[in-house]
Formats: C-alpha cells, sequence, structure tokens
C-alpha cells in the first residue's frame, strides 16, 4: 500500500488470483483499488438511524464500504479545484470543501444556508470521472435530503448534463424523482459511482439535514483523469 501524499491511498489489486481470462488479466492491470484516507471522527463511531428523519428510504448506518476500482492513475482531480456555491457561506469558505482536510470539527465545516443550496466544482479541464465522494456535516449522525449530484460540460448544466445520484424521491428540487437510497453521514463519507463520465463540472445539490435546515459541507473529492 502506497500513499501518495495528497490524502489518498492507492493500492494494486494485482494478486487476487480471482480473474482468469485474458482479457480480464488486461482488465486486472489496468486497473486499481480505490480507496481515500478516512477522518476519525472525535468520539465513538455513531450507529443507528437518526432520530426525526422525514424520509423512510434511509438506506444504512455505519459500515465500510467494499472495494471501488478504478483505472490506474486516478486521482482526486477536486483537491484545490475553484468551488463556488449558490449562497454565501455562513460560516467557512466555499475554498473548504477541496481543501483535502476532511476533520471533523467546526472549524473545518462549510455552512449554507437554509433550504436547496449547491456547490460547483470546477475541474478546469475535461475529465474522466470514475467517483465522487462526498462529507456532509458527519460529527453527528445526520441524514441530508434532496441530495443530488450532477455533472457538466460547462458552468450552465445545459450541456451532457449527467445525473449520479439522487435520492429527492418527490421531486421537489425540480430536477427529477430520484431513487437513490437517504443514508446516514458517516466519516466513509458517501461513494457515488461515476461510471467514466466526461465532465468539468460537478454540481451537489442539498436541502437541509434531519437536524436542522442548513446544508453543510466537509469536503467533496472527484476521482479521475484528464479526458483524452
Ligand atoms: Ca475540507
Ligand atoms: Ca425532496
Amino acid at each position: 500500500m502506497k500513499s501518495l501524499g495528497l490524502g489518498l491511498i492507492i493500492t494494486a489489486v494485482a494478486a487476487t488470483g480471482v480473474i482468469a481470462t485474458s482479457v480480464h488479466q488486461a482488465r486486472r492491470s489496468a486497473t486499481v483499488r480505490l480507496e481515500t484516507n478516512l477522518p476519525n471522527l472525535p468520539g465513538p463511531v455513531h450507529i443507528g438511524t437518526p432520530q426525526n428523519v422525514r424520509s423512510a428510504n434511509v438506506g444504512r448506518s455505519a459500515v465500510s464500504r467494499p472495494p471501488f476500482l478504478a483505472p490506474a492513475g486516478t486521482t482526486n482531480v477536486a483537491l484545490g479545484k475553484p468551488v463556488t456555491t449558490s449562497s454565501k457561506p455562513i460560516l467557512g469558505r466555499a475554498g473548504m470543501i477541496t481543501d483535502g482536510n476532511k476533520e471533523a470539527a467546526d472549524r473545518s465545516c462549510v455552512e449554507l444556508a437554509g433550504g436547496l443550496q449547491n456547490v460547483t466544482i470546477d475541474l478546469g479541464a475535461e475529465h474522466d470521472v470514475y467517483a465522487v465522494l462526498v462529507w456532509h456535516d458527519y460529527k453527528r449522525p445526520k441524514t441530508y435530503f434532496d441530495v443530488i449530484v450532477r455533472t457538466a460540460e460547462a458552468p450552465d448544466f445545459l450541456t451532457n448534463v449527467w445525473t449520479l445520484f439522487n435520492n429527492d424521491h418527490d421531486n421537489s428540487a425540480g430536477l427529477g424523482a430520484g431513487t437513490d437510497r437517504d443514508y446516514i453521514e458517516t466519516n466513509d463519507g458517501e461513494l457515488i459511482d461515476a461510471k467514466g463520465v466526461k465532465a468539468r463540472y460537478v454540481r451537489l445539490y442539498s436541502n437541509g439535514n434531519n437536524a436542522n435546515d442548513l446544508n453543510h459541507y466537509i469536503e467533496v473529492e472527484v476521482h479521475g483523469k484528464p479526458a483524452k
């Protein structure tokens, strides 16, 4: 296991011994196990469903996810990239969303106003995107509502738009009803499969959480490679 210094740990999956055919041999050499350094919680790991969650579609409690494979060379291409927000942050500043700091502390958290808000990351150029990881405020077992993650070619989000995740079950955000599950925030973050879409811009929506109407981000990672 090799640490790449940017908070990312990539582990080659060369020796799994599971894949047999020559085609899969080639794929095996071209893929790596994508992981990220997970921040520690300040206290005991929280388990269970938070109280007073409006939605019944809560999917899981704190569990580590299975390995996620991505092409070799995949890195967090959002690190240090500019972020714009739909409203001026109440606490923190937009750039903290891609600064690599995932600490569970109020000083690491960007707080946006209540209601439907979004943050947009400009990757600076078109990338092949394989995964998006998002940490809202995971210090407590919160569930955020209307979590929608989209990618696009241009900042107007009118061209080549892909929706990677959508748990807005009643279409209250007006971007179409989604079928993804609500989830409880943990230090694992939420890993969203982007399936190699080509994108320059990544936009994440949310509409408050089960504790209050505010929106929070500690970090967003976009794992990808420059598009060829
Ligand atoms: Ca951060
Ligand atoms: Ca909704």
